[in-house]
């Protein structure tokens, strides 16, 4: 049973686009921490993962959109949330570009059968094949117009044997 769960930090930065014209509609993710590096799935405290990501989208409609977890060591081992209104409405309207944190926590991360091929998710991340006792997790952005944009993914994280 995994769930998903979403903090915002209190650093949305309201960007006015740049005049040039040329903005991204689709939201863009960058992993800038994950921790702890190892989890435990046999301990129910030990076995929660934070991945804190910079996102930026062009326009300004992130919010209420929704943010994927791929875990890369099996297809279909994805954890989806809606993420809260971010930017206000003015500035959706206005498709000002938004950049900012945010911090998702997956928890209760178990151990499960590797895939012999990282899932497709992965895979376009650059993600290999998986290796026994470790995860990697790839965050995806999905704004409330539909735009998937350029996901970014951990580091591996050690998953500890259940033994
Ligand atoms: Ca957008
Ligand atoms: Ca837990």
């Amino acid at each position: 049973m995994r769930r998903l769960s979403i903090g915002l930090c209190a650093t949305l930065a309201l960007v006015l686009s740049a005049a040039c014209g040329d903005v991204d509609p689709a939201p863009n993710a960058a992993v800038v921490d994950t921790a702890p590096l190892e989890l435990d799935p046999s301990d129910d405290a030990l076995d929660d993962l934070t991945i804190t990501v910079e996102y930026t989208d062009g326009d300004g409609d992130l919010g209420e959109g929704t943010v994927d977890v791929h875990d890369c060591r099996a297809a279909g081992l994805v954890v989806s949330a809606p993420l809260p209104p971010i930017a206000n409405m003015d500035a959706v309207e206005d498709g000002v570009m938004i950049e900012g944190v945010l911090e998702v926590v997956v928890s209760d991360v178990g151990d499960v059968e590797l895939d012999t091929v990282a899932p497709a998710a992965c895979d376009e991340l650059g993600i290999g094949a998986p290796v026994a006792g470790e995860a990697v997790f790839c965050v995806v952005l999905t704004d409330v117009a539909g735009n998937s944009g350029t996901g970014d993914c951990t580091p591996a994280v050690a998953i500890l044997s259940a033994e």
